[in-house]
This record gives structure tokens, sequence and C-alpha cells, in this order.
């Protein structure tokens, strides 16, 4: 295989990208990636004062005109799709098939936002008022500030970046300091869609290589009404502090801890694959990964030993090849979190199996069946380890489904009607995303993504989510002559 920072140098040629200096080390290989500059105090105010600009023009376009430069967008990302998904895959270590897959994931939320132009509705209302109209207007609100993360390098902002550009809002985007040349190449095929729209102003789109600082300063500042940041909880309770002090807006997507309920009715051949996929996938990179499994005591001890032996025997290795299925973790640190979780887990009594280090960042995804739910259990590791845990009644599956502060994804595995809608129902999961007979992760862009609690209540994507991306307006028209007031109220001159 070539080197991994030699594939990613054709790649950015190919895009025609001159990078700068030397960058991160690639977690497939080790080798150092190019660099690139980075933008500074003077940058961003630069970029956020030709954002403001430029929402004065983008705001006057046309929805269905706003719509035509993302469906642009959405071509020139089908003709990339390869080398884009390439260099995700050499950046963050996901297999080709989730880098190509992430890609694919833009194309669709740019097939969503282009027929979303035409669809920015809002209601009529019947007015108590005789010869009155009431309707609700929904205007663009300005510049949105988007801070995502290494996982989905470039899908996430594109969920953002296409609703806020049909929504008639500039864009500034600061990406991970660890996956930049993704968002650099990401946003180069923005840049060329851009240039030769001519209703498109300059500094619609804006790409901030930087540190924590640059992060800090976007989000403090005023005149970026919107801030959508995907991440930690502990990024995001700073980001929705600061944004809520100056009275802005955040969409927050944070921590997920992802649980699944496998019931004793359950089809053990599906479970196997959905917990396999939802937990080791993307190396359990994902804020939807699978980490808690609820097993009932019935189908425990069969489930459990067929989930270790495909664990054991799960192809780990270099991203590219198509046979593995589990590239590397981001970096040492993730590495080291999973080896401090681990032996967590192992003092309080837990049982550990797999989990070691196959060689420098790519490890063997561990079991750790608990006894009961911990604080290491109820904390999220951004790693490949499945808490297991035993459960006898359906309402204790729930009960310790719900005992975490996080509330992204949830799902249950069983062919019993009545338990698949208790768990969807107001007393079952209490997470943004519920699944029936499938794993918590992968979600499509068609629906609201988002979770409760401590995922930071926001919502991306499909369904209304484009709402937070633009102010409502409610509007009352008197087309009489006389001037009745609301609640009977009288005012007579
Ligand atoms: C994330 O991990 O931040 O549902 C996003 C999924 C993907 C998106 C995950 N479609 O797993």
């Amino acid at each position: 295989m070539i080197q991994a920072a030699k594939d990613a140098k054709a790649i950015l040629d190919g895009f025609g990208l001159a990078a700068k200096g030397e960058g991160r080390a690639s977690p497939v290989d080790g080798s150092i990636m190019p660099g690139l500059a980075e933008c500074d105090a003077a940058g961003l105010e630069k970029a956020i004062a030709a954002s403001a600009r430029a929402f004065q023009t983008w705001r006057a376009t046309p929805g269905p005109v706003r719509g035509e430069l993302v469906r642009r967008f959405g071509e020139i990302l089908r003709a990339n799709k390869e080398p884009l998904g390439r260099l995700v895959t050499l950046e963050s270590g996901k297999p080709l098939s989730e880098g190509l897959g992430e890609v694919q994931e833009m194309i669709d939320i740019c097939d969503f936002a282009v027929g979303l132009s035409r669809q920015l509705y809002g209601l009529t209302i019947a007015s108590e008022r005789p010869d009155h109209h009431m309707r609700e207007m929904w205007h663009p609100l300005g510049p949105v500030g988007i801070i995502s993360a290494f996982n989905f390098p470039v899908a996430v902002w594109a969920w953002n970046a296409a609703l806020a550009l049909v929504c008639g809002d500039p864009v500034l985007w600061k990406p991970s300091e660890k996956t930049p040349l993704s968002a650099f190449a990401a946003e180069a095929l923005l840049q060329k869609v851009i240039k030769d729209f001519e209703p498109a102003p300059e500094g619609l789109s804006a790409l901030l290589i930087g540190g924590a600082d640059i992060g800090e300063a976007l989000v403090k500042d005023a005149r970026v009404p919107l801030i959508s940041a995907t991440g930690s909880t502990r990024m995001g309770r700073a980001v929705g502090t600061a944004v809520a002090a100056r009275f802005g807006r955040s969409l927050l997507e944070l921590g997920g801890n992802a649980a699944t309920i496998v019931t004793s009715s359950a089809d053990l051949d599906l479970a196997l694959r959905a917990i396999a996929f939802g937990a080791a996938g993307t190396s359990g990179q994902r804020c939807t990964t699978l980490r808690r499994l609820i097993v009932h005591a019935d189908v425990y001890d069969r489930l459990v030993s067929r989930l270790k032996a495909a664990f054991a025997s799960i192809s780990i290795g270099d991203p590219r090849e198509p046979g593995n299925l589990i590239g590397p973790l981001i970096d040492k640190q993730a590495l080291d979190c999973m080896t401090r979780a681990l032996a967590s887990a192992r003092a309080a009594g837990g049982t550990v199996t797999g989990g070691e280090t196959v060689r420098d960042l790519y490890v063997r995804p561990a079991i750790a069946e608990m006894r009961a739910q911990t604080d290491i259990v109820r904390e999220e590791t951004f790693a490949p380890i499945l808490y297991v845990m035993r459960y006898s009644t359906f309402d204790e599956a729930v009960a310790l489904l719900r005992d975490v502060p996080q509330g992204l994804s949830s799902s249950i595995i069983t062919r019993d009607l009545s338990e698949a809608e208790r768990f969807l129902s107001a007393k079952g999961s209490d997470c943004g995303i519920a699944n029936v007979n499938m794993g918590p992760s992968g979600a499509e862009i068609g629906g609201a993504f988002g979770g409760e609690k401590e995922t930071g209540g926001g919502r991306e994507s499909g369904s209304d989510a484009w709402k937070a991306y633009m102010r409502r307006q409610t509007q009352s028209i008197n087309y009489g002559s006389t001037l009745p007031l609301a609640q009977g109220v009288k005012f007579d001159l």
C-alpha cells in the first residue's frame, strides 16, 4: 500500500490544492500528512465581516435560486465522491466504504436541501379579527458558524451547510483540528461552485482552519446568530454557555452513549450483525456508536458468546483494503482513553474480552461484561468498547437504557410487537433516535438527527431541522378599514 500521506498529497494535487508544510500523522500508517495554513484573529475577522456582507445579498436571493447552488454542489460531490471519500479515510481512518458513505451522505443532504428550497413553508392562521389574515413567514437568519468533529469530518458540515445555504444563510466552518484536509477539499469544491454561480456573493462560505481560540472567537461573535457544534459534551457546555450569554442560538449534537436492548424473542442472527456494526464499526467513533448492550437473561449466554467470537475474528487493518471492517483509532489520545476506560471497567468488577492493540492505533473491539451500570458505563468513551449488562424485566431494561446523562440514540431487537411499541412510547426510550430491529447508528439524512439531555437537544439534517436556520415571523394583516383589537379590547378615541 502506498503511504497514506503520499496518497493524500496526490488527492490534493488532483483537486488542484496546495498544502503548506507538515500536518498531523495519518492514523492509517503514521505518515505525516500535508499541512495547511491556519487562520488567525485577523483572518477570522475578515471572514465574519465578509459573511455578514454576503448575507445582505443572499437573504434577498430567491430560495429556489439558492437551491440551484446546492444542486450544483451535489453534482460536484457526485463527480468527486471517490477522491473525497478516500481522503476522509486517509485522515480519519474509517474504512473506505464508510469514507465513500460519508460523501454519499453529503450528496443526499444536498438533494434534500434542493427540494427544501421550494418548501420553506410557513402556516396560515385563522384570525379572530374580521378582515384579518395571519401567517408565519420564515426569513433567513444570518451567518451560521459550524464546528465539526473528526469522526464525520465532512458530512456533518454538509448537513448544516446545505440547509443553511438554501435557508439564505452564509456559512463559517471551523473543522476539527484532526481532519483539516478533508475540510479543505470539501470547501474547495463548494468554492468552485460558488465562483461559477453568478447570484452567489463573495464570502458566502469560509473555512477557518485553526485551534480552539478560533472556535472560541467565532462562538462569541454576535454577528453569527447560530452556532451549530458537534463534539464532546465538555465542548458543547462551553459553546452553549457562551452563545447563550449573547442570546445567540446554538444547535448542539454532543455525546451519545447509545444503548440496544435485546429481548428474549430477538432474532439473534440479526442482533449479532446489528450489534457488530453498531459497536465496532468506525472503530466505535460515531456519536451513535452502540456502547451499552442490555440483554435478556434468557439469551445472554448464547448471544454474548457469539459476539465474542465475532469480535475476535473481525478483520482489522488498513482501512483502504476492502476486506477490513475496522481501521485505526484517530490518535494516541483516543487509544489512551480506551485503555483507561477498560482499566476502570475491570476495577468496577467488569470482565473484559478483547480490546488489545493489534498494532499502532489498531485495536480489537472490546466486550466488557458488567454487573451494573457503573460510572464508567455512564460516561462516553469514544472507542470500540461494548459494555454488556443482563436484565430480566422489560422495565428494568428501559430503566438502564435511560439512566445515563446522554440521550442521542437507542434501539431494541425484538419480535414482540408490544415490547417494540412500549420501547417507542413516552415511557420507553428517552433518546432523539429510537430504532427497532437494527442498531442505533447509521441514520439516514431524511430524519431529524440529534438527542436529548447532555446530547444537547439540537436537531440537524432532515425533517423540519431547517427551521433552526431561519427566523420565524408572525405576520398579521388587516385588509379592512376598521381596527378591531384582539381579545375584544376597546380603545376608541
Ligand atoms: C456523528 O457521529 O456525529 O447516524 C454523526 C450515523 C451517521 C452520522 C453520525 N449517519 O451514525
